[in-house]
């Protein structure tokens, strides 16, 4: 089981053919590597509607592998994305190793369309409706998803961030009883709360891996302005950093993925940086940076001779 990570694998996924826009990549990082997805020819709509379902399925399973090789050799793994329709490969690939983890989706989208209930036909407002279980019986196999086993039940999954849930994924919240902490329960209960009733929910009977979903629309537009799908009304600085705090508190992170981050889209230089920026310090609190500054730096003061 993961304790506090001592290294931390990372991995690029430069996927974009989940959504329609084309640019997204990772945000700048110094990584060991992006993965080599290849865009698979001939790869027609699915139902007349749904895009790239062989690129998706195929760089998914690419990736799956190479986030269970990352765990495998005792890293906590960062996905640096790319469009959130990666975590059908990151989640996938961390059950491998941890079938009992419980995942964080901090997001303003709840991304659990199956591809019945599709209205974009963009498979990254799609993946959790293959990774539930209890789904499996509302979702059509999809070409290119033949590797796809589900590998998550409701009762893993605890959402922070929606504003922004179509009518069939409100119908699965309710229906099939998974967690979720809208912006107006934050509003209503404060991010403390929230905090601690999400790890009520996914740690309450025991300890177990954590992967973190973070799509960066989950903050407000005004702070990550360049990304796909911004909408109005989302999490503050401080909200999205005494999340990942509370996290990395738990000593039970073992894998994170940073999504959404399009350069393409930001207006300017500054607002594309600034969406950057914002996306490494979730990442670097999640491994231990903190507001309150390094305790550890120093054992005494120097004395003056
Ligand atoms: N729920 C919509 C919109 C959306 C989901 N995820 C993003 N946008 N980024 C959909 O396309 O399924
Ligand atoms: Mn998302
Ligand atoms: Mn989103």
């Amino acid at each position: 089981l993961p304790r506090q990570a001592h290294s931390v694998a990372l991995v690029g996924a430069p996927l974009s053919r989940g959504q329609r826009l084309a640019g997204l990549r990772r945000c700048q990082v110094y990584d060991f590597g992006d993965l080599n997805f290849t865009q698979v020819p001939n790869d027609e709509l699915y139902n007349n509607l749904i895009l790239y379902p062989r690129t998706v399925g195929l760089a998914s399973q690419v990736l799956a592998d190479a986030v269970s090789r990352a765990l495998a050799a005792g890293h906590s793994c960062v996905t640096i994305g790319g469009d959130h329709s990666l975590a059908l490969g990151s989640v996938s690939g961390h059950a491998r190793q941890c079938p009992h983890l419980g995942v964080v989706w901090v997001d303003a989208h709840a991304d659990i369309n199956t591809p019945l209930t599709t209205q974009s036909g963009n498979l990254h407002g799609q993946p959790l409706s293959f990774l539930l279980r209890e789904l499996q019986d509302k979702v059509p196999q999809l070409p290119g998803f033949s590797w796809l086993k589900p590998c998550l039940s409701a009762s893993d999954i605890v959402y922070i961030g929606l504003r922004d849930v179509d009518p069939a994924e409100y119908y699965i919240l309710k229906n099939y009883d998974i967690q979720y902490f809208s912006m107006r329960d934050i509003d209503r209960l404060g991010i403390q709360k929230v905090m601690e009733r999400t790890f009520e929910q996914l740690m309450g009977r025991r300890q177990r891996p954590i992967h973190l979903s973070f799509d960066i629309d989950a903050f407000d537009p005004s702070l990550a302005p360049a990304t796909g799908t911004p909408v109005l009304g989302g999490l503050t600085y401080r909200e999205g950093m005494y999340i990942t705090e509370e996290i990395h508190n738990t000593g039970m992170l073992s894998a994170v993925d940073m999504v959404e981050v399009n350069p393409l889209l930001g207006a300017s230089q500054e607002e594309v940086n600034a969406t950057a920026s914002l996306a490494i310090d979730v990442i670097a609190t999640c491994f231990g940076q903190t507001r309150e500054g390094a305790h550890t730096a120093f054992d005494e003061l120097p004395t003056p001779s």
